[in-house]
């Protein structure tokens, strides 16, 4: 029977006020309240992984001081970085587990929880097979929490079905730099930045979403360093571009194939390094020549003259550094894009030296740790391939099972998400990941969570997924454990813990843990705490291209960071990769590979004109579960607009403020209008941080990209209509308004 979700209203009834205590002036005030450590620490949002030091009083983290000695931001902080400090003591915290009961939410004993959780795991996987189980984990978890859960869901669960919220997020750069380089990293560390004479942006919107590396791309520029930009949308860094190419979204492989065609008929490539250190650059040139500029300026609607004078910038330049997030990658060519990139930069020779080379930005906080040790449904620690029999011996015989005990590779995050929808999947355990806001096509969604047998959830709030669950396991915040995170650069940083779980509330890695005793597999999990997860996890690792055998707390903290891989305790890390110009490929050097053209998932016609791309603003971070409950974020952003052009505007005869109705071949999204210059004509921008009626995700499709499995979050067809403005009741006007709370669905 179809499950309907808890609403929030309910819950706030019960227990509401008891949540709310507040000493007097508040936690904030130092004059009532002085702190009694200040911790250095990390920012716990996005992939820049900021150096922070926070104020802990009382066991409670009642502020934050600039950490000026960390290298990679010298003390400078985003708004998000500025405002992080004030979830852990916000009234909506989980502080016990929830038991989903008639009239809602009841709080329970971890006894209880605990034991409801592994009878319902245990009946289902006896019922159906070990695979009606499927975990979800996050890449906000630190590294020792995500490789906690990989081996939980293949030695305690023996499930196949384990995957990630970073499927939505780096798998096409991380498919593409396994393909082309053997390893998924990026390439260089950010003090590269400055030396580079060209910056090529392509599908990042460094400004919003990337605060802090916006400084290491002007000092590159204060040293004549030349930027070009290429986004449907001039984003914030666009303003000081030297060049800016207005693509239309969904195109970057045929502006790509372009630049490469102009490299190559100008005779700009370094023949020198492609016969010495790649592979299978003729079949790439061969393929180049059927994208003269007159077809690629038709595709992607950029004038050529811009993309030959960008191909020739880097061609000519001595260091290019490419650039890219998920502009290029949240496409069901997400794969090809990237490896389009990374031809350029291999047929110019960009790569293994000062200032030069291509790299992804990372998105979430540990974007990159947490896609490196075994949450993948595909991998083992250390980058290991779950396939590959020399991996499964090794890593069997670390956790002391033999390899055919370890499943085969399972499915990815959307795929599980179909097989739930399709009743294969019956059970489901979500840690650090809301699909309801994030998934694409959030209908499709809700119906499936609505039909699992059981589903758990751990979280310290409750999103909106977590509103359709059977139990809720009231987790822990970055701060409340210790663990490692690895950021943009390669970087292995130290989450410092700062406090305990408030109340009756739990670290994750504990939860997990006591799951897998309760399970009857306690024997594979003697861990007490993350600091015995890590030392499993350095030799679990060990060998493989992200070895992390020479890294420990201690020397992370004295080295204020070390870049894997680091395959020893003297060896000093690996701030850049490949300087002696070796590829960790089967034979060691860098593969071009051919990259081909398809349409998009969901193709414009006349009914659905024009192109709907997501994204993010400054304010708000990824399913917005933490950041649209931070008064402050709220105020900045405090609904989503939907961008577009004047002349658009226009046509449909929309004002700025005024509604709109937004309509894709899913759902419709009636949403306010923002009228702005900086948007293609053809194009509508919307954010996606929202719930509910303000979700974007209720009109994106599901196609994936065939390898990496990445929704193609960036290319919709849509068509637009002005609207009076949704018939609004007044909890619907309040911006904090979950999924749930629309009522009944
Ligand atoms: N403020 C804020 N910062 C964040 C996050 C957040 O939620 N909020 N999330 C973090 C995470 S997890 C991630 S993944 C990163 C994401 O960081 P980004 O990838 O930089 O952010 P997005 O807004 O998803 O998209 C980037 C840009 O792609 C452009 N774009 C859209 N379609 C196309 C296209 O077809 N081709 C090209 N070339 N560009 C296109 C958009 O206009 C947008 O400017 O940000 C991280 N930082
Ligand atoms: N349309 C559209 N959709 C998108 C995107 C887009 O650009 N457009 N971007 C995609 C991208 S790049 C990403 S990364 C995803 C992100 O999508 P999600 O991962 O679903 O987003 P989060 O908001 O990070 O959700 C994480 C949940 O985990 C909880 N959480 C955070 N930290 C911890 C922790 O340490 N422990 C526990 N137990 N819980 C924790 C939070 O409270 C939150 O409820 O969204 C994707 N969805
Ligand atoms: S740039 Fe990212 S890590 Fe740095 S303060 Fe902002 S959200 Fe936090
Ligand atoms: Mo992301």
């Amino acid at each position: 029977m179809a499950k309907a979700p808890v609403s929030e209203e309910i819950l706030k009834e019960k227990f509401g006020p008891h949540l709310n205590y507040k000493p007097p002036g508040g936690w904030n005030d130092e004059s009532v309240h002085p702190p009694e450590k200040l911790v250095k620490t990390h920012c716990c949002f996005c992939g820049q992984q900021c150096g922070i030091q926070l104020k802990v009083r009382d066991n409670r983290v009642i502020g934050f001081e600039p950490w000026e000695e960390f290298p990679f931001n010298r003390g400078m902080l985003c708004p998000k970085g500025v405002k992080r400090y004030l979830q852990g003591n916000h009234p909506d915290r989980l502080l016990s587990p929830l038991m989903r009961s008639e009239q809602g939410f009841r709080p329970t004993s971890w006894d209880e929880a605990l034991g409801f959780t592994v009878g319902r795991m245990r009946d289902i996987q006896e019922k159906y097979g070990k695979d009606a189980i499927a975990i979800y984990g996050g890449a906000s978890l630190s590294t020792e929490k995500s490789y906690l859960l990989g081996k939980f869901a293949r030695v305690a669960l023996g499930t196949r079905h384990i995957d990630y919220n970073g499927r939505l997020c780096m798998v096409s750069a991380g498919t593409a730099y396994k393909l082309a380089f053997g390893v998924d990293r990026s390439t260089i560390p950010w003090s590269e930045i400055p030396k580079a004479e060209v910056l090529f942006v392509i599908g990042a919107n460094i400004g919003d979403c990337a605060p802090i590396t916006t400084d290491y791309i002007w000092r590159c520029r204060d040293k004549g360093g030349k930027l070009i930009v290429a986004d449907p949308r001039m984003t914030p860094i666009t303003r000081n571009a030297d060049l800016y190419l207005p693509l239309r979204p969904g195109t970057d492989l045929a502006l790509l194939m372009g630049m490469l065609h102009v490299i190559l008929r100008d005779g700009l490539e370094d023949r020198d390094f492609i016969e010495q250190y790649t592979t299978g650059f003729e079949a790439v040139a061969e393929s180049a020549k059927a994208w003269d500029l007159r077809r690629v300026a038709e595709i992607t609607g950029v004038p050529p003259e811009s993309i030959e004078k960008a191909a020739r910038w880097i061609g000519k330049s001595k260091r290019a550094i490419m650039m890219h997030a998920r502009g290029l990658e949240h496409q069901s060519k997400g794969v090809e894009n990237c490896l389009a990139v990374i031809n350029i930069a291999l047929a110019t020779g960009n790569i293994g030296r000062d200032g030069a080379g291509p790299t992804m930005i990372t998105g979430q906080g540990n974007g990159q740790g947490g896609r490196e040790h075994g949450q993948k449904c595909d991998q083992l620690p250390g980058q290991r391939s779950l396939s590959d029999p020399a991996a499964r011996e090794y890593v069997a015989g670390v956790w002391g099972i033999r390899p055919d005990e370890l499943p085969q590779p399972g499915y990815s995050a959307q795929e599980i998400m179909n097989a739930i929808h399709r009743g294969e999947i019956k059970g489901l355990l979500s840690t650090c990941f809301n699909p309801l806001v994030s998934l694409p096509d959030a209908n499709f969604t809700r119906e499936a969570l609505s039909k699992l047998e059981f589903f758990g959830v751990i979280d310290f709030f409750l999103s909106e997924t977590a509103h359709h669950a059977d139990v809720v396991l009231a987790g822990s915040l970055q701060e409340e454990e210790d663990g490692l995170a690895c950021n943009t650069e390669g970087r292995v940083i130290h989450w410092q813990k700062s406090v305990d779980p408030p109340s009756d509330a739990r670290c994750d890695s504990d939860i997990i843990i006591e799951l897998a005793h309760r399970l009857g597999r306690g024997q594979y999990f003697p861990f007490k705490n993350p600091a015995d997860i890590l030392e499993e996890l350095r030799i679990a690792s060990r060998g493989g291209v992200a070895d992390y055998y020479g890294i420990t707390y201690e020397r992370v903290d004295r080295e204020m960071g070390i870049f894997w891989p680091c395959p020893s305790l003297d060896h000093p890390g690996t701030p850049r990769l490949f300087v002696d110009k070796k590829f960790y490929t089967h034979d060691g050097k860098a593969h071009f590979n051919v990259t081909e053209w398809r349409p998009s998932g969901d193709p414009i016609n006349e009914e659905y004109p024009l192109l709907l791309t997501t994204g993010r603003v400054v304010s708000q971070y990824l399913s917005g579960a933490q950041t649209r409950r931070i008064g402050a974020l709220v105020d900045q952003n405090p609904e989503p607009l939907a961008e577009i052009h004047p002349r658009l505007a226009e046509q449909y005869g929309v004002k700025d403020g005024d509604w709109m109705t937004v309509t894709t071949r899913r759902d419709d999204l009636t949403i306010r209008v923002m009228v702005v210059k900086t948007i293609r004509p053809d194009t509508v921008f919307i954010p996606y941080h929202w719930a509910g009626i303000r979700s974007a995700n209720r009109l994106t499709h599901r196609t994936l990209d065939p390898r990496s499995k990445i929704p193609e979050f960036k290319v919709s067809a849509c068509r637009i209509a002005g609207a009076k403005g949704p018939d609004q009741s007044p909890d619907d006007r309040d911006a904090h308004k979950s999924d749930a709370s629309r009522g009944g669905d």
